[in-house]
C-alpha cells in the first residue's frame, strides 16, 4: 500500500514535532515469494485439497498459517506425503536427490524454487562441470543453501561465510575456483568475502551478475540509506528469514543504534523504541503487506508521523509456477531441457582456447553444438531419471553421447563415405572447414566421448567409469558401429533381410543402445529390469533407423536438415527397399509394439520412455 510521499505528510507549523516514521521503499514480498504462494493457492484451486507443501513455502509463519487455513499440509520430509499426492517444494530450492525421491515416491511434484535461486543452481553445475572447486558464500544450514548444495557432489562447493571462512580453506592457492552467492546475503558482507577470495586465489569465476536477488540487494540499499537518520529500525519478517535478519544486520552496520525484527505489531518491543524520535521501517521478501500495514497502524496510533520515503520501483516479475506435474510436464518441456543442459556441458568442455590455432576445437563445436534432435541425450537421460540416478551424471554421460553421435555423423558424410554435403541445416564440417579438420575433429570428439566417461562427473566409482568406457567402446568398435557402417559401405551380395537389418541395428541402434546401459550403469541397475530396458532399446534402435530410411524417402529436406533421396540413387539395401514403403511402415509399427512390450513391468514410470519409442516411429525430422 502506498502511504502517500515523504511531502504530502508535514508537521504542522508551530506544533512540537512529531515522532517520525520512516517507511523504506522497495519492502515486503518480491516477486518469487508472490510466484511461490500464488502456486500453492493455484494447486489448491486447480488439484482440490489437501495439497502437501515440504518445509516453509517461504520463511513467514502467518503466510503458512494462512496457506493451512486454505487446505495446504506444510511437512518437513517427503516421506510423511501420502504417495502420488500433490506436492509443492519450497521456493528456497531443493537437492537433486529431494527430486528424485519425490519422483520414486510418485508424488505430484510443483517446484516453486525461485528462478533466481535456479539460475545459481545452474552456475554451480557448469562450474562444477568446468573442473571448478565452487565458493559458496552462504549461510550453513539455510534451505537455500542445502538446495544449492543438493546440485552438485558432496565436496564440489566449500561454504563460506566471512572473509576469515576463506583463509581458513584447506585448499591450494593455485586451484581453480568460482564462486557463487546465497541469493538472500548482504551486499557488504559478500563484498568482503569476495575480496578474499581474489586474494587467496589466482583463477577465480565471478557470476556474470550478482547472484544476490534483486529484491534483497533494493531492501538493503534501502535501509543503509535510512539507517543513520533513524534512532531505532524495525524489520518485519519471520526470525527464519535470511534476508529479514539481514536487513536488521544492515542497519546496525549503517549507523543506526538499534533494530529488531518483528513479526507483526503486536510483536514489537515498544521499550527498545524507548523516546526514539525517528523510527525507520522496513520489511523482508518474505514479510506480507498485511504485516507491515499493522505496524504502521500502530506506530501512528502512538503518535509517529508516517513519512513514507522514494526508492527504487521494482518491476520483476516471473511467469506463473506450472500446475502440470513435473513428471506429466511434456516431453517437448523436458526435451528442451536437456538439449540446453547438453549444450551448456559441451559449450563449457569446448571452450575455445587461447592458443592458436582454434580450428580443431571451432570445428569440434561446429559439429555438435547447437545441432540435432539429442534424441540420444534425452533416451539416457529419461531412463536414468526412471532409475533414479543422479540428473548431473546422466547429462554428463548423454552430453559424451552427443559427442560420439557427432564425431558419426561427420566421418559419416566425407566424401569417402556418404558423402553428404548438408547436415543438421547447414553444411558438413568437411565442406564448412575441409576434410582432413573433418577427420581430426572427429577423432578428437571420439577421444572426447571416452574422456567424459572415464571422469569423475560421469559417477564418482571408478569401477561405473571403467564399465562406461569398455561398453561404449564395445557398441562402436569391430563388432558395433563401424561393424555396421562397413556392411553398409559394402554389402554382401545376396545379403538376406536378417543381414540387411544387422547392418541397420549396428549402424544405428548401437549407440542408442549403448544409451539405456549407460543410464543402467550410473543408476546401478542389473538383473531383469535391464535385460528388459536392453531389449527395449535394440528394438528401439532398429525401429529408428527404419524410420530414418522411410524419411529419405517421404521427408522434407527442409524438416531434415539433411538430404533426402539418397537411399535410392546410391542403391543402398534398405529396409524400405526390401520392404516397400508400406512394408517398412508395417515392420517399424510391429518393432514398436515389440518395444513398449518390453516396458509393461515398469508401469507408468515408463511413460516418458513409451513416448520416446511413439515419437521414434512417427517423427519428421
Ligand atoms: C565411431 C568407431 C566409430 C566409427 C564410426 C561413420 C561411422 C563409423 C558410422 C556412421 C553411423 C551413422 C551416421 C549412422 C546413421 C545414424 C542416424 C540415423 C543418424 C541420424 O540420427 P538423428 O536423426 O540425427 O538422431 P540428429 O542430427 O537429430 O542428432
Amino acid at each position: 500500500m502506498l502511504r502517500g510521499t515523504e511531502h504530502e505528510i508535514s508537521e504542522e507549523a508551530g506544533d512540537e514535532p512529531r515522532r517520525k516514521l520512516l517507511l523504506a521503499n522497495p519492502r515486503g514480498f518480491c516477486a518469487g515469494v508472490e510466484r511461490a504462494i500464488a502456486a500453492v493457492e493455484d494447486a489448491i484451486a486447480v488439484h482440490g485439497a489437501p495439497v502437501y507443501v515440504r518445509r516453509h513455502i517461504v520463511h513467514n509463519q502467518s503466510v503458512v498459517d494462512r496457506l493451512s487455513g486454505l487446505g495446504a499440509v506444510f511437512v518437513a520430509e517427503l516421506s510423511e506425503i501420502p504417495e502420488g499426492a500433490v506436492t509443492i517444494l519450497s521456493a528456497h530450492g531443493v537437492a537433486q536427490s529431494v527430486l528424485r525421491d519425490a519422483r520414486q515416491r510418485q508424488l505430484k511434484t510443483l517446484d516453486t524454487t525461485c528462478p533466481l535461486v535456479s539460475r545459481v543452481h545452474a552456475h554451480v553445475l557448469d562450474h562444477y562441470h568446468a573442473g571448478r572447486h565452487i565458493l559458496l558464500i552462504g549461510h550453513q544450514g539455510h534451505p537455500e543453501i542445502i538446495g544449492t548444495l543438493g546440485q552438485v557432489p558432496r565436496g564440489a562447493i566449500s561454504v563460506v561465510c566471512s572473509a576469515e571462512d576463506v583463509r581458513a580453506l584447506p585448499l591450494a592457492a593455485n586451484i581453480a575456483v568460482a564462486y557463487a552467492v546465497q541469493t538472500t546475503f548482504s551486499v557488504q558482507e559478500a563484498a568482503a568475502i569476495v575480496a578474499a577470495i581474489r586474494e587467496r586465489f589466482g583463477d577465480v569465476s565471478a557470476p556474470k551478475a550478482s547472484d544476490i536477488c534483486y529484491a534483497t540487494s533494493n531492501r538493503q540499499e534501502a535501509i543503509q540509506a535510512l539507517a543513520a537518520k533513524a534512532d531505532h529500525v524495525l524489520v518485519v519478517g519471520d526470525r527464519l528469514s535470511s534476508n529479514a535478519r539481514r536487513l536488521v544486520e544492515v542497519a546496525l552496520v549503517s549507523g543506526c543504534p538499534d533494530a529488531q525484527l518483528v513479526d507483526d505489531a503486536a510483536t514489537i518491543d515498544l521499550d527498545r523504541l524507548g523516546a526514539a524520535r525517528t523510527v525507520a521501517l522496513t520489511a523482508a521478501a518474505s514479510a506480507p503487506a498485511s504485516a507491515i500495514d499493522a505496524v504502521v497502524d500502530r506506530l501512528t496510533g502512538l503518535g509517529f508521523a508516517l513519512h513514507e520515503m522514494p526508492g527504487k520501483v521494482e518491476n520483476a516479475s516471473f511467469k506463473p509456477v506450472s500446475m502440470t506435474p513435473l513428471d506429466e510436464t511434456p516431453l517437448a518441456v523436458r526435451t528442451d531441457a536437456v538439449r540446453r543442459d547438453v549444450e551448456r556441458c559441451l559449450d563449457r568442455i569446448l571452450a575455445l582456447p587461447d592458443r592458436t590455432p582454434a580450428r580443431l576445437c571451432e570445428a569440434m563445436r561446429y559439429a555438435v553444438l547447437d545441432g540435432g534432435k539429442r534424441m540420444r541425450a534425452l533416451l539416457t537421460v529419461m531412463v536414468a531419471e526412471m532409475l533414479g540416478a543422479e540428473y548431473r551424471h546422466a547429462i554428463w554421460a548423454a552430453s559424451a553421447i552427443e559427442c560420439l553421435h557427432a564425431q558419426s555423423l561427420v566421418h559419416d558424410d566425407l566424401p569417402c563415405m556418404d558423402d553428404d554435403d548438408y547436415r543438421r541445416g547447414k553444411p558438413s564440417l568437411h565442406r564448412a572447414f575441409d576434410e582432413a579438420t573433418a577427420v581430426l575433429a572427429g577423432d578428437a570428439l571420439l577421444a572426447l566421448s571416452f574422456e567424459m566417461l572415464s571422469d569423475e562427473r560421469a559417477h564418482p566409482d571408478g569401477a561405473v567409469r571403467a564399465r562406461l568406457v569398455s561398453a561404449l567402446a564395445r557398441k562402436i568398435g569391430k563388432d558395433g558401429l563401424a561393424l555396421g557402417q562397413m556392411m553398409d559401405l559394402y554389402p554382401e551380395t545376396g545379403a538376406t533381410v536378417a543381414d540387411i537389418e544387422q547392418c541397420e541395428q549396428l549402424k544405428t541402434g548401437t549407440l542408442l543402445s549403448f544409451c539405456v546401459e549407460a543410464a543402467t550403469l550410473i543408476a546401478g541397475c542389473e538383473g531383469e529390469d535391464r535385460d528388459r530396458l536392453m531389449r527395449f532399446s535394440d528394438k528401439l534402435g532398429l525401429a529408428f533407423q527404419i524410420r530414418d530410411d522411410i524419411l529419405d524417402r517421404i521427408g522434407s529436406e527442409a524438416a531434415m536438415g539433411k538430404r533426402v533421396g539418397k537411399d535410392r540413387s546410391a542403391g543402398r539395401r534398405t529396409a524400405v527397399e526390401i520392404f516397400g514403403l508400406d512394408g517398412a511402415q508395417r515392420r517399424s509399427l510391429s518393432l514398436a509394439e515389440e518395444c513398449l512390450a518390453e516396458l509393461d513391468g515398469f508401469g507408468t514410470q515408463a511413460d516418458r520412455l513409451r513416448e520416446i519409442a511413439n515419437f521414434a516411429i512417427a517423427r519428421l525430422h
